[in-house]
């Protein structure tokens, strides 16, 4: 990553007096609530395995990239690329699962399109990325727009100045190539799944706009709301206006001269719940323009080992999701497919779910909060990352702000957790210390998590011993009993957490191969791990402060890890229902004992 930084600079330089760049802005928060244009659809694609269309053959970028998108002027002009007679794939999708030469592909691809756009007098254009995995650089009508590094968050840039009135066009070079500097680092269990993931949006504003809000109940009173709201510019004196009409609330405030204002509002609304999940139509109105949004009210927090959604002890019944979809892999996108994998864990009877191990789809955690399901959230510091790295540092910190910043306002996500199984050490321990509190200032409404490991004090006692236990309000741990070691130890086992915190054990499980039958002692098949299933279940009950579970996973999904001929086939085969929407055994194991919970 180091060195394409570099590079990247060293580009800007070099094409500084070609390419007036439009500036790269702090993400806008309720895309969905605004006034947009889609560019989904076809878009040209040409895959550069050796980055021709970025560098020269001394390797140096090289002003004459493809992201000109040139055409030859005279018969005798050489141009080796041409977008037009390239390939076509529909996006937001993965190029992996779109095209069958690129399964494996870890590298750049260029994408264009063109678009005609009619930008109205003194409105500007946001051009907005729902996610771009992993980097991305963006132009557009051949000027540089914005560059971006980071899979699962969104992003924007304003474009206005790059646009004309009429036909445009809009070049992103999208590179996944794996980094040991990167976030996540080189290696992880789910595919690298390249592309344009997610939404892709024009996004038509005033030059002074809302950029962001929040609408937040009050932890302890439930009559109170607290409202944040946030302009793209420091202006001050601006009126922004909130209005609940349900709940009758209609009030204004005045930007200080930072361009920001906030109230506190008296209101006492329905309470959201698994069980009633309630949501108020919000609006919030400047200069006439409003941003509309549907937004519930919940209070959480932690008394002792606890976990208290509006007050009372929740046990969480939960299961932990990639965001791949139902059937088959590829990236997941929208509402129906975020209802189909929903449905099978309200047909398990959770009311709970872990999106691991990068921020989801939006439609996800939109849908979940529609219909009731708790959330926590994740960002991908994920196994071993360059803990002193402090362009690491800099890309975790920036992912952990735009998740929190996109989803600041969903009443269901209560959990942002920082990290996944990560090695001790003092330097991991500081650079995990100051994510947590940066977490903590951006939001301190919801709690802190991470999942840890469990350090064993002898063979059948499991101690969990870690130092961010200062950082965290609910205490988290991934364990295999039963698949990574022998499933008869479970009923040996004794567990120590010691910390006055709930906990949640936000990993166990075991794979299967859909339709495999034989003995319980026989791996791979339903009945071994619907027998480890039973065994870990029975072995749950036994921790003190258990909050709450996230068994791994709902759905067999791919894995470059899991090479076994005929079980796994690129599928990390620890899904509870398989790849193509077939419950395993274990599924009822779990949905037995959630429904004694
Ligand atoms: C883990 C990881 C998860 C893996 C899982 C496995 O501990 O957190 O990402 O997929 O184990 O299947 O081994």
């Amino acid at each position: 990553m180091k060195h394409l930084i570099l590079k990247t600079s060293a580009f800007l330089l070099l094409a500084g007096s070609l390419a007036l760049r439009a500036e790269e802005i702090p993400l806008v928060g309720n895309i969905p609530g605004r006034n947009t244009t889609t560019l989904a659809g076809e878009w040209s694609y040409i895959v550069d395995v050796q980055e021709e269309g970025y560098y020269d053959y001394r390797m140096n970028p090289t002003p004459w990239g493809f992201f000109q998108n040139a055409k030859p002027q005279t018969p005798k002009d050489l141009i080796e690329y041409d977008f037009d007679k390239s390939d076509r794939m529909v996006l937001p999708s993965d190029w992996n699962t779109r095209d069958q030469r690129l399964f494996f592909y870890e590298g750049t691809v260029w994408f264009k399109k063109d678009f005609t756009w009619h930008p109205a007098e003194g409105r500007r254009t946001l051009l907005y990325f729902g996610a771009v995995n992993y980097e991305a650089h963006v132009w557009v009508n051949g000027k540089q727009a914005g560059h971006h590094v980071g899979g699962f968050t969104p992003f924007n840039m304003d474009i206005t100045d790059l646009v004309v009135d009429g036909n445009n066009f809009v070049v992103v070079k999208v590179d996944n190539k794996r980094h040991a500097e990167d976030v996540p680092t080189q290696i992880f269990d789910w595919w690298n799944y390249g592309g344009i993931t997610r939404d892709i949006l024009l996004v038509d504003v005033a030059p002074v706009y809302v950029e962001n809000y929040s609408l937040l109940l009050d932890r302890k009173d439930y009559g109170l709301l607290h409202w944040k709201v946030r302009l793209n510019a420091p202006v001050a004196g601006k009126r922004v206006r909130l209005s609940v009409p349900e709940l009758k609330v209609d009030k204004t405030v005045v930007t200080g001269a930072d361009g920001t204002a906030s109230l506190d509002v008296k209101a006492r609304p329905e309470l959201w719940s698994p069980d009633n999940p309630r949501l108020y139509e919000v609006c919030i109105d400047l200069d006439g323009e409003t941003v509309k949004d549907a937004i519930g009210f919940r209070s959480i927090e932690t008394r002792g080992k606890q976990i208290l959604l509006n007050g009372k002890p929740i046990f969480l019944k939960g299961i932990s999701i990639h965001d791949e979809k139902a059937f088959g892999g590829g990236r997941a996108n929208s509402a129906e497919d975020a209802a189909v994998r929903l449905g099978w864990a309200r047909e398990m009877g959770c009311n709970f779910v872990r999106l691991a191990h990068y921020p989801h789809n939006e439609y996800m955690v939109r849908e979940a909060e529609r219909e009731g399901f708790l959330v926590w959230s994740e960002i991908p510091v994920y196994w071993t990352i360059a803990w002193t790295d402090p362009g690491t540092y800099a890309n975790a910190q920036a992912q952990l702000r735009d998740m929190i910043e996109r989803d600041v306002n969903r009443a269901n996500v209560i959990i942002w957790s920082i990290a996944n199984e990560t090695p001790h050490s003092p330097e991991r321990d500081s650079f995990l210390g100051r994510l947590a509190t940066y977490a903590r200032s951006l939001d301190n409404s919801r709690l802190i998590s991470m999942a840890m490991e469990v350090t064993s004090a002898s063979n059948y006692h499991n101690r969990l011993q870690d130092n961010m236990h200062e950082f965290v309000d609910v205490v988290s741990f991934n364990q295999y009993i039963g698949w990574y070691r022998d499933v008869d130890d479970a009923p040996k086992m004794t567990w120590e957490i010691p910390y006055e915190k709930p906990v949640i054990v936000s990993e166990f499980g075991g794979g299967a191969r859909a339709g495999l039958h034989g003995d319980k002692g026989e791996r791979w098949t339903e009945e071994f791990q619907e027998n480890l299933y039973i065994q870990n279940t029975a072995m749950l009950d036994r921790i003190d402060g258990l909050s709450g579970t996230t068994p791994w996973i709902l759905k067999d999904f791919r894995s470059p890890r899991r090479v076994l001929p005929g079980v796994q086939d690129y599928y990390n085969r620890k899904g509870l229902v398989s790849d193509d929407g077939r419950k395993k055994k274990a599924f009822y194991v779990m949905k037995a004992w959630y429904e004694g919970k």
